[in-house]
């Protein structure tokens, strides 16, 4: 699913990908890990952008990752130098993606290469949460914005993400494990404002 430019590229990696669910067990990187640094670094300055991240990501679907999703990666990633990913960084990102392709496959029971309502709701019961049918009318509507019935994924990437941090950040309030926080309209701000950025 990682991909580019051409379409030979993105069969290419396609089938490449079907076998890359383990990268990253040994001592030294998997080749094709440098050959993909190389083909997203199209400045070859050593490190890689959002912008050029987003060039080698497909979302199946006809497009390329959202400028969010690739934003929040390489935030996520790019510890060393703002904004960007040198090799090493690259490296964990990699795995990272290929994990949640993974995922995503998994809880893409009808093989569509999107999640539907159904789906959605089916993965976030296994991920062990308990959402009302209105929550993930609600969260389809919010990530779904062409009313296509679908969510790509990229768009699946950044849901999960953002509901793990809000998760954690509830988590750390909800000492007693009661389900339920009082949180103070700073502590809140703070909060949703810093998941905003993550
Ligand atoms: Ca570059
Ligand atoms: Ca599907």
């Amino acid at each position: 699913m990682f991909v580019n430019i051409n379409r030979s590229i993105f069969k290419c990696i396609q089938s490449h990908f079907n076998g890359l669910q383990n990268v990253g067990t040994g001592d030294e990187p998997p080749p094709h890990i440098q050959q993909w640094f190389a083909l997203a670094d199209n400045d070859r300055n050593g490190v890689i952008t959002a912008k050029e991240l987003q060039r080698v990501l497909a979302n199946g679907q006809g497009g390329t990752f959202s400028d969010k999703c690739c934003q929040l990666l390489t935030g996520l990633f790019g510890k060393q130098t703002r904004g960007s990913i040198n090799y090493v960084e690259f490296q964990g990102l990699f795995n990272y993606i290929n994990s949640w392709l993974g995922i995503f496959k998994g809880f893409d029971k009808d093989n569509s290469g999107t999640i539907q309502e159904g789906e959605l709701a089916e993965a976030f019961t296994q991920m062990g949460y308990r959402f009302s049918p209105e929550f993930y009318s609600n969260v389809m509507r919010m990530n779904d914005q062409n009313s296509t019935g679908n969510i790509t994924v990229d768009q699946f990437i950044v849901l999960c993400i953002r509901v793990q941090k809000f998760t954690e950040e509830f988590r750390k309030r909800d000492t007693g494990a009661q389900g339920v926080i009082n949180i103070g309209f700073e502590d809140f701000l703070t909060i949703t404002l810093g998941c905003d950025y993550l």
